[in-house]
C-alpha cells in the first residue's frame, strides 16, 4: 500500500521533477557554491511555479544551511535543498480530516472545473474504504449535469447522493443531507457546490448562507473547508484561496491534477503563502486516484531523490 502511494506520487510529479532536474543539469554549476548558483537554483524552482517570494524563502533558508554547514558539491546542496522543503512543507500531522462533528460536514470549494465534483466522490470511496459511512450532497444545483454527474460519482464509490432538482437552493440541499446522514446512520456529509465565477458575489452569499445553515444544524459544521484547486493553474490558485477565504473557513486545500504539469511547486506556494495545509492530491481521473498529502514522499518525489 505504502509502495503504491509512493509510485503513484512518483509517477504523479513525473513532469515537474523532470522540470526540476532538467533546469539543475542545464542550468546550475554546482561546482562553485557562489550567488549565481543560488540565483540559477531560485530561477529552476520558480519555473516548476513555487513563485518567487516562496523560492525566496526557500533560497534564504538554503543559503544559511549551506553557509552554516560548510556544504559543498551538488550532492550536498540539494540534500540540504531537501530538508529545507521539508520545513516548508512539514510533516507534522495536521493533515488529517477534522472528523469531530457529528455527523461531520466537509465541504468542497473552488471555481469551476478544477475537480469539485468528482474529488468529493473520490473522498467518499476512500472514507467508506477506511470504514467510515459517507454521505454526498449534490449542492451545485445550478446544472442538472453537474447534478448527474455526483450521482454517477456517487454509484461508483458506492456511496448514497441527496439531491434536489435543477436551480433549487444549494442551502436546502445541504440541510436534507445532514438530515439523511442522521436518518441513514452516516458519520461524514460531504458536499460538493457550484463553482461558476461570473457570479461571484452570488456565489460567496451563496456559500456563506450554506455555512449558517449547517452550523445551525451541527455545531462547528463545515468542519472542513476543503479548498480545491487545479495544479496546473499554477499561481491562480493563491488568489483563489485568497477569495473563497472570504466566504468559507478553509481548513485544508485538495490539490487536483497534479499528474500531467510540470507545476507540482505550486503545492509549497499555496502552504507556504496561505498558511492552509494540503491534505490530498489528486493524481488522475479514476475513483481510487485521490491520496493523502505525505510531504516527504512530495519532497523526495518533486527533487527526485533516492
Ligand atoms: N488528470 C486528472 N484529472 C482530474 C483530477 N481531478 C479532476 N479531474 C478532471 O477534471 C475535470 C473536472 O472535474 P469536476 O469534478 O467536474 O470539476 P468541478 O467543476 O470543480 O466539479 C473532470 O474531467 C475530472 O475527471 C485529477 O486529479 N487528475
Ligand atoms: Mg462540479
Amino acid at each position: 500500500m505504502t509502495d503504491s502511494l509512493w509510485t503513484r506520487m512518483k509517477e504523479g510529479l513525473k513532469r515537474t521533477r523532470e522540470r526540476i532536474a532538467d533546469g539543475f543539469e542545464a542550468y546550475i554549476d554546482f561546482s562553485a557554491i557562489d550567488e549565481e548558483m543560488f540565483e540559477d537554483l531560485e530561477a529552476v524552482l520558480v519555473q516548476a511555479d513555487m513563485g518567487v517570494q516562496t523560492a525566496e524563502r526557500v533560497l534564504a533558508d538554503l543559503r544559511e544551511a549551506v553557509k552554516a554547514d560548510n556544504l559543498q558539491g551538488k550532492e550536498e546542496v540539494l540534500a540540504a535543498l531537501e530538508r529545507v522543503l521539508q520545513g516548508v512543507v512539514p510533516d507534522d500531522g495536521g493533515r488529517e480530516l477534522n472528523l469531530d462533528g457529528d455527523p461531520s460536514v466537509v465541504m468542497l470549494v473552488g471555481v469551476n472545473g478544477v475537480g469539485k465534483t468528482t474529488s468529493a466522490a473520490k473522498l467518499a470511496w476512500r472514507l467508506k474504504e477506511a470504514g467510515h459511512r459517507p454521505i454526498l450532497g449534490a449542492a451545485d444545483t445550478f446544472r442538472a449535469a453537474g447534478i448527474e454527474q455526483l450521482e454517477l460519482w456517487g454509484e461508483r464509490a458506492g456511496v448514497d447522493v441527496i439531491r434536489h432538482a435543477s436551480g433549487s437552493d444549494p442551502a436546502a440541499v445541504a440541510y436534507d443531507t445532514i438530515n439523511a446522514a442522521r436518518a441513514r446512520d452516516c458519520d461524514v456529509v460531504l458536499i460538493d457546490t457550484a463553482g461558476r465565477l461570473h457570479t461571484r458575489k452570488n456565489l460567496m452569499e451563496e456559500l456563506r448562507k450554506m455555512c449558517r445553515v449547517m452550523e445551525r444544524e451541527i455545531p462547528g459544521a463545515p468542519h472542513e473547508g476543503m479548498l480545491v484547486v487545479d495544479a496546473t493553474t499554477g499561481q491562480n490558485a493563491l488568489r483563489q484561496a485568497e477569495m473563497f477565504r472570504e466566504a468559507v473557513p478553509l481548513t485544508g486545500v485538495l490539490l487536483t491534477k497534479l499528474d500531467g504539469t510540470a507545476k507540482g511547486g505550486i503545492v509549497v506556494a499555496i502552504e507556504e503563502q496561505t498558511g492552509i495545509k494540503v491534505k490530498y492530491v489528486g493524481l488522475g481521473e479514476q475513483v481510487q486516484d485521490l491520496q493523502p498529502f505525505r510531504p516527504a514522499d512530495f519532497v523526495r518525489a518533486l527533487l527526485g531523490r533516492r
